[in-house]
Parts: C-alpha cells; sequence; structure tokens
C-alpha cells in the first residue's frame, strides 16, 4: 500500500496510508458551543472554532481514500457511577459534570451538549469511542480498534490541545503507536497552553510524537491519490 511522507517537526516521517488513521478528539458541543462544560468552567469556547475548517478538510481528504476515521466524545453515564470525585467534585454546584445546562446535563452521554458538533459530524459507518477520561485509551477499547485493523500511525486532531489530546497522545506513544498532532486541527482555551503542549509533544526528538499540519497533511495524501 502507499507510502507518503509527511513533513512535521522534528523530523519528517513516512506512513503507509493502509497503517495509518485520523482520530478527531471531543469535538463535542459541551467543549465548542456556549452553555456546555467548556464554558462551565469559565472558558472562552470561541477559541476553539478556528479547529473546524482544517478538520473538515482532512476529514474529507481520509474518507475520500477510504483510511479509517476515529470520533471521541468525553461524558459520563448518567449515574454518574464512572466518574471519579476528583473530576466530579472540583467545581461549584451548579457548575458540575452533570448538572442541568442549556444543552442538557453537562457531559452526560445522550445529552445534546455531549453529542459531535454537526460540521464534523461522524458518518453512521465510523466508530466513536466514549470515554470516561482526558486520554482516549484509558477505560475504552481503542487500544483494540487500532490493532485489529493494523494502525500504527495516528493523525491526531481535535480539542483541548493541552487535556485531551496531549493525554492521548502520551497514551499513543505509550502503546507504540506514532502519534502525528495536526497543530491547525487542535485549539485550547489558552494559546499559551496550546503551543506549550505541542512544544512538549515534540521536544527532545519528538518524545511523545511529530507536529504538523493540515496542509502538509494534504500535500502528502495528494501525492497518494
Ligand atoms: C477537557 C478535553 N478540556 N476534551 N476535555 O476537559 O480536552
Amino acid at each position: 500500500m502507499t507510502n507518503v511522507n509527511i513533513q512535521a517537526e522534528p523530523t519528517p516521517i513516512d506512513v503507509k496510508l493502509d497503517e495509518t488513521a485520523l482520530i478527531v478528539i471531543d469535538m463535542q458541543k459541551d467543549f465548542l458551543r456556549h452553555g456546555g462544560y467548556g464554558e462551565s468552567l469559565g472558558n472562552d469556547v470561541d477559541l476553539l472554532a478556528r479547529t473546524i475548517a482544517p478538520i473538515q478538510q482532512v476529514i474529507k481528504a481520509m474518507r475520500d481514500r477510504a483510511m479509517l476515521v476515529i470520533h471521541t466524545r468525553e461524558g459520563h453515564l448518567p449515574d454518574l457511577s464512572d466518574c471519579p470525585a476528583t473530576k466530579l467534585l472540583r467545581w461549584p454546584e451548579g457548575r458540575r459534570i452533570g448538572d442541568q445546562g442549556p444543552m442538557g446535563r453537562i457531559l452526560i452521554r445522550g445529552e445534546e451538549g455531549h453529542g459531535i458538533i454537526d460540521e464534523v459530524a461522524p458518518l453512521p459507518d465510523e466508530i466513536v469511542i466514549d470515554k470516561p477520561g482526558k486520554n482516549a485509551f484509558y477505560k475504552t477499547d481503542l487500544e483494540a480498534v487500532l490493532r485489529e485493523r493494523g494502525i500504527v500511525n495516528l493523525l491526531v486532531a481535535g480539542v483541548t490541545t493541552d487535556v485531551c489530546c496531549s493525554t492521548t497522545v502520551s497514551g499513543a506513544n505509550d502503546r507504540g503507536f506514532n502519534a502525528i498532532v495536526l497543530a491547525d486541527c487542535m485549539a485550547a482555551y489558552d494559546e499559551t497552553r496550546h503551543k506549550a503542549a505541542l512544544e512538549i509533544i515534540k521536544a527532545q526528538g519528538g518524545i511523545f510524537g511529530w507536529v504538523t499540519d493540515s496542509q502538509k497533511v494534504l500535500q502528502a495524501l495528494s501525492k497518494a491519490a
């Protein structure tokens, strides 16, 4: 199967397309829209909107080549039995996970806010990983899904860079997957933390992975078309 070279930092990386998947992390209304979890924590959710257009482009390129696209959603069971106290009790009542918000109960599976935004919605046959933690490998079958399909390279997009994306990148690296982060397809609620998280990923010869962007990935894919 086709081999392509993606320009990235700290080094370019060769990937086989049939061993490469895109993972789109937590593009949920609870993080990107007003009235959700992100905003309940005092964040400016509009800072995440710039990721939408480049993610759409990369998703389309992957789908056009029948490559694997995986989506994740952070959220909890309605009875909160999968939500540790550390995550639940850190904020005042009324703004906690499970509390009622304008898009339903905050970060609860099945509620409107838990859903992925329409602009990057999964196709009916695409895999959606529901995760109770930040790291998408924690208490999910993500690793098995990737191994069953022979995936070794993960193109990583979504929100937020410094929380669910960076912990998932670290989880991927520990399990032997090459994590290739698309910087413009990722955002944090703070630009300094976004940049710092990317620096850490690519530091020390790529201690957690590689950093690239949507245009470099699209360019590499176009050579394989
Ligand atoms: C956060 C996430 N920021 N998806 N979740 O709590 O990054």
